[in-house]
């Protein structure tokens, strides 16, 4: 998976994906595992999507205002080979 982030906030922010297994610095955990992405700023994340599942990506960066404004969104790492199903939904619930 390789996502490029442009921050277009005028702050700082990161982007952590929740669940899925990345090398360190991928992990967008600011000061920690990467310098955070300034305002116009741009970060290429890019890892092997190995574990299937229902994930979510968000930032880590004053997550309690980036996150609570809804900057979120599902990340589905599908099966190698489809599961049948009759149907899919993905809801994100914010409160
Ligand atoms: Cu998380």
């Amino acid at each position: 998976m390789r996502v490029e982030v442009e921050n277009g906030l005028a702050e700082k922010t990161t982007v952590h994906w929740h669940r899925v297994r990345v090398p360190h610095a991928m992990d967008g955990v600011p000061h920690l595992t990467q310098k955070p992405i300034g305002a116009g700023e741009r970060f290429v994340y890019e890892f092997d999507a190995v574990d299937v599942g229902i994930c979510w990506y968000h930032p880590h960066q004053r997550s309690f205002e980036q996150v609570g404004r809804g900057l979120y969104g599902p990340l589905i790492i599908e099966e190698p080979k489809a599961v049948r199903a009759d149907r899919e939904v993905t809801w994100m619930l914010g409160d």
